[in-house]
């Protein structure tokens, strides 16, 4: 009795210190696992929730960065995103203008659904239904804080905008936890920035009143004032006298909330640093959307004469010292190894925009738009092709891709990479070509251009007839039109010199067949919103 009750005492103990064995174990077993999954989170190409990064220039062309050709401006820091990452070589914007891109990047859907997604001014409504997804929408479900500093240019509010009030819907209403602003373009008025809604630096007692109609009474312009201007206007841009410029539109009051140009460059900079130090602990998403080369070229003093091109030149060679600045804060910060980094531009490039700014005169040898046809507002090549760069330091391996991406892809390519099954129609999955997984891009896109489309499909490119100038003289910009269809194959011809219509019956049938399909399935976004 006494020793079987011994033998079960001995058995209980043992039993027990399995336990503890296999218990103790199975905990460090289990903390390894987790440590393995922070770990990973960290690094690892899998990992659902990097920072992301979007670095969006205005106007800047296929041609101006060294890595993609350029000889005659230094762009170093951008040259290092291109050579640390992926440079896309068929990397497209939405369009050749600005409103319908940025439309088509935080949306996934073709401008061209929108009949609202046009050159906005800067009394616009907002155009991004407040019930449509979005990528900040997106990024945020995902745990995401989202934020964009810098140029905005898709309308804000419904109607009339009372300027000192708190401006509704706007960024924040689609997706932006935090938003710093400027509302259109530098170059129409209203010339302040609007931080979460409110006009920075208001004075309750020098109220702020924006029209695109009418002068306000007693208020000098452009078109009345040249001795008041230190940059004269070319075409266009005679209201309101803004820091000595002459905008777009007419702007009374609001002194003390004015921004000085020279300084925006260094405005936006420093809030994205800032953006980056308060973010740095959670997944955080950055629209960072700069305004150069976009008229008028106001770079800061220490930039002046830097480029010897004038000061389209020195605000390029100023963004890139921008860049280079923002790069060094998320290394600064621990957070470069974890954000991945895209970068690129709204539309083609385009020299005189309206300014007599030295720009023509002091071009030398640069080629804005690399070999590229037309530019800015064009529907040949130049006017959507665009820099388009993906980094993501010790993850992406270097390298260059031919594979054909648009801008409209980063809604779909982003869900996917934060796990996300949001989608449109028209934006496509491409994550692995933009991590350089994969070499497959699109097969088919329509570009746009000013209300026009055009159809690329493989290494052909249909442009329909369209009536209107084929030039415009002003801007010194081949626009794409023509009475007749043209088709270019960008493979043999990239220059789009030689139209193969007569020569390729089969191919142009296909191609036009192929486009009306696309095309004329005009759905709104709101029809789509209903069918989704
Ligand atoms: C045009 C302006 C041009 C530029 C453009 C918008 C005139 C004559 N031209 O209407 O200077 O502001 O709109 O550029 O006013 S974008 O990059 O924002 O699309
Ligand atoms: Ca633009």
């Amino acid at each position: 009795m006494h020793e079987k009750g011994e033998q079960n005492a001995n058995y209980l103990r043992m039993k027990n210190r399995l336990l503890l064995i296999v218990s103790i174990l199975a905990i460090s077993l289990f903390s390894c696992k987790d440590n393995a999954a922070t770990t990973s989170e960290m690094t690892n190409v899998d990992d659902p929730k990097p920072n992301i990064v979007i670095i969006y220039m205005d106007d800047l062309g296929y041609g101006e960065l060294g890595a993609y050709g350029a000889t005659e401006l230094k762009t170093p820091n951008m040259d290092a995103l291109a050579t640390g990452g992926i440079r896309f070589t068929q990397g497209y914007a939405s369009s050749a203008t600005c409103t319908p891109s940025r439309y088509a990047l935080l949306t996934g859907v073709y401008p061209w659904r929108n009949k609202n997604a046009k050159i906005l001014p800067g009394s616009a409504s907002l155009i991004i239904d407040t019930a449509q997804n979005t990528l900040p929408k997106m990024l945020k479900s995902k745990g995401y804080t989202t934020g964009i500093i810098g140029k905005w240019h898709l309308g804000l509010g419904t109607g009339e905008i009372d300027w000192n009030q708190r401006i509704s819907p706007g960024p924040n209403e689609v997706g932006f936890d935090y938003s710093n602003i400027l509302a259109a373009t530098q170059d129409r008025v209203p010339t302040v920035y609007i931080k979460n809604g409110d006009v920075v630096n208001l004075d309750p007692n020098d109220p702020i009143e924006v029209s695109y109609e009418k002068n306000f009474e007693g208020e000098p312009t452009g078109l009345e004032n040249p001795e008041m201007l230190k940059m004269k206007w070319h075409h266009g841009h005679n209201n309101s006298i803004v820091n000595r410029i002459p905008r777009i539109g007419f702007m009374k009051g609001g002194e003390a909330a004015k921004w000085v140009d020279e300084d925006m460059a260094d405005y936006f900079l420093t809030d994205a640093q800032a953006y980056v130090k308060q973010n740095k602990d959670r997944p955080f998403f950055l629209y960072y959307a700069l305004q150069q080369p976009h008229v008028p070229r106001t770079p800061h003093p220490r930039f002046v004469g830097k480029s010897g091109m004038g000061p389209r030149g020195d605000v390029i060679v100023e963004a890139d010292w921008v860049i280079g600045e923002f790069m060094e804060t998320l290394k600064e910060e621990g957070v470069l190894e974890n954000t991945l980094i895209i970068f690129s531009s709204d539309n083609g490039p385009v020299v005189n925009d309206g300014y007599y700014d030295d720009s023509v005169e002091k071009l030398g040898d640069h080629k804005p738009a690399g070999m590229l046809r037309g530019g800015k507002y064009s529907l040949f090549e130049a006017g959507t092709r665009v820099p388009f760069i993906t980094y993501w330091n010790g993850t992406i391996e270097p390298g260059v891709s031919n594979a054909m991406v648009s801008q409209l892809d980063l809604f779909s390519s982003l869900a996917s990479l934060v796990h996300s099954d949001a989608t449109t129609q028209d934006s496509k999955n491409l994550l692995d070509v933009l991590l350089g997984k994969s070499k497959e891009g699109r097969e088919e896109l329509v570009i746009e251009a000013t209300s026009r489309t055009a159809f690329r499909k493989g290494d052909w490119i249909l442009i329909p007839p369209y009536n209107g100038a084929a030039r415009n003289d002003l801007v010194d910009i081949e626009l794409g039109n023509d009475s007749v269809y043209q088709l270019y194959n960008l493979k043999e011809d990239i220059g789009q010199q030689k139209n193969l219509t007569h020569s390729n019956p089969e191919k142009i049938e296909e191609m036009i067949q192929e486009y009306h399909a696309i095309i004329d399935n005009k759905q709104t976004h709101n029809e789509l919103l209903r069918l989704e």
